[in-house]
């Protein structure tokens, strides 16, 4: 699987995505509210390398969502790594059969209208681990 986006959680978008333009010289190609997901996020990259890997910047949208319990235990950093899987259910019902069961029973929506799932850090190594379908939800 092509490696999609890095996942990165921030307490505030506005503080941090800044560093990644200015400083890096990605640039903002998404921006979004993922409520499902309780989160905001800016996916920064090059414009012109849709297909390149990107970075996810998530800030929680609430207190009580997964990225906050992230930010609160162990503080703003790398989140996940987001795999490009085609056809989630496929990849799922590959996975479950290899031992590897994904969080959710079902693709749910993820952020850009993909159906996304994601695989425990505690099975992947102390990664947490989003795979993304090429289908829109
Ligand atoms: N990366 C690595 N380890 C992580 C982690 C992460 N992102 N999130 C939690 N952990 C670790 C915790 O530090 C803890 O480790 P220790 O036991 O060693 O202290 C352990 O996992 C806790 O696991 P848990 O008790 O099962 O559950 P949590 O309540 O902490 O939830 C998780 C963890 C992964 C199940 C939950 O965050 C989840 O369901 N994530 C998937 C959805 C998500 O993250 N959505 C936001 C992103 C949306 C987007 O990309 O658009």
């Amino acid at each position: 699987m092509k490696l999609d986006h890095v996942g990165v959680a921030v307490r505030a978008l506005s503080e941090v995505a800044d560093f990644y333009r200015e400083r890096l010289g990605l640039e903002e190609v998404h921006r979004e509210e993922v409520p499902g997901q309780g989160v905001r996020v800016v996916f920064l990259g090059n414009p012109k390398d849709p297909e390149g890997c990107q970075v996810e910047l998530l800030e929680p949208l609430s207190r009580d969502c997964a990225v906050s319990k992230f930010l609160s235990e162990r503080g703003p950093g790398l989140h996940h790594l987001a795999f490009r899987a085609g056809a989630v259910e496929a990849a799922m019902k590959r996975l479950y059969s290899a031992g590897l069961p994904a969080l959710e029973a079902a693709p749910r929506p993820g952020a850009r209208g993909h159906q996304v799932c994601f695989l425990h850090p505690k099975r992947c190594h102390g990664v947490l681990v989003e795979l993304v379908g090429s289908s829109a939800v």
